[in-house]
């Protein structure tokens, strides 16, 4: 296998964290070993899911996660990596991860430190045994508390004060994407070396987009103004030609596209299960480091009626619906939802039936008068 070295001056991950330093003049070095380490969690996680066939590691444990969703064998290899990268070495106060209950104390043996790391350590895994790519996600925040093992009030913070976001995709390469604030930067694993590579310099959302990106067989389970929106982003609509669907179902895989593309991905609130009404997504894990990113480059991200970076979390496994990429189509969004969306974006169950009913009749006026503009623009 050809290494794929680029011409040119040559800046490997750790470089451009020591230079991404000089932002920070209060800066220590410690948030650099912590991305470094990330980086490094990401080169294991990665080499083990492409033998991942070969070392029979595929498929579930067996168990279920405190979201009741089955634990796949990589998730658990993913979450014990990032743990015992981290544990030990002084940076830390405490961890959270998607695939635990409660915060992750660190062991009392090793020293406490000021920062927290917050991550979903293999996102996408019901996509894991079809090959299909999937990703790691984080993100950093300076604890609030002054001493002693880290506390809920030192996680439960809203996205606007992280300190750093990335994630690592595993796809047909491992990509790291991260920000500290200062651009989003995307590094390109060479397999070769083991060296992250920077490939895409300070990435920003296309100005035009092309994809719109969410699961529309739960149609039936959205509030009339997602329904409405989601018309509109087909080309339903007077004066907007509507963008090509694309869903993969993996968020790290469908937001680094739209990322690189230009788009929109959602996950609006699902009215299927009035005890989730609040969408699947998890804000502390998933939706708050995502939005990080997507406004460091330019982009937007939002509940459909609140910038997601503003959302104070009560509790850890908090689930939002999310609305993230191109800034004009998630404030097109959230224009929707105020308009035709009179409750919050989690409706009622007389809200449900409603929804069925605007489909059926969307579909029988799509019947009777093809091609006459059907949604009106709020
Ligand atoms: P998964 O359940 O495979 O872990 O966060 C969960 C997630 O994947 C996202 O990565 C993905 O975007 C979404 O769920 C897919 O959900 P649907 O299957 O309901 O579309």
């Amino acid at each position: 296998m050809a290494s794929f070295l680029p011409r040119g001056p040559l800046q490997t991950i750790e470089r451009h964290i020591l230079e991404q330093q000089k932002f920070h003049p209060e800066a220590t070095g410690t948030l650099t070993g912590l991305l470094y380490d990330m980086a490094l969690a990401g080169k294991i996680i990665g080499s083990h899911i492409q033998r991942a066939g070969l070392a029979e590691i595929l498929g579930t444990t067996g168990e279920e996660n405190v979201q009741g969703e089955e634990v796949q064998k990589l998730d658990v290899f993913a979450q014990r990596t990032i743990y015992r990268l981290n544990d030990h070495t002084g940076r830390l106060a405490c961890m959270g991860s998607e695939e635990e209950p409660e915060i992750i104390a660190i062991p009392e043996r090793f020293p406490q430190g000021k920062y927290v790391l917050l991550f979903d350590p293999l996102d996408g895994s019901s996509n894991i045994d079809s090959n299909v790519s999937v990703g790691t996600i984080f993100s950093i925040y300076r604890r609030v508390t002054t001493a002693g093992p880290g506390t809920n009030e030192d996680v439960l913070q809203p996205g606007n004060r992280i300190v750093a976001s990335g994630y690592i995709i595993y796809g047909s390469s491992t990509m790291l994407v991260y920000s500290t604030g200062y651009g989003v930067h995307g590094f390109t694993l060479d397999p070769m070396i083991g060296e992250f590579l920077l490939s895409h310099p300070d990435i920003r959302v296309p100005e035009k987009p092309k994809y719109y990106s969410v699961n529309q067989s739960n149609e039936i389970h959205w509030s009339d103004g997602i329904q409405r929106f989601t018309r509109y982003m087909q080309g339903m609509d007077n004066g907007f030609k509507g963008l090509s669907a694309r869903y993969i179902g993996s968020m790290v895989a469908d937001f680094h596209r739209n990322l690189l593309q230009g788009g929109i991905f959602y996950y609006p609130a699902d009215l299927r299960d009035p005890q989730k009404p609040t969408g699947k997504l998890r804000l502390l894990y998933e939706c708050a480091p995502l939005a990080f990113i997507a406004e460091n480059a330019g982009g937007y991200a939002s509940n459909g009626r609140q910038r997601i970076l503003d959302i104070q979390p009560t509790v850890l496994h908090q689930r939002v619906p999310l609305y993230i990429g191109n800034r004009s189509l998630v404030e097109k969004a959230e224009e929707f939802i105020r308009s035709y969306d009179t409750t919050t974006a989690d409706q009622s169950k007389s809200h449900y039936s409603g929804s069925v009913i605007s489909v059926v009749k969307t579909r029988l006026e799509l019947l009777v008068f093809p091609g006459r503009s059907r949604v009106p623009a709020p």
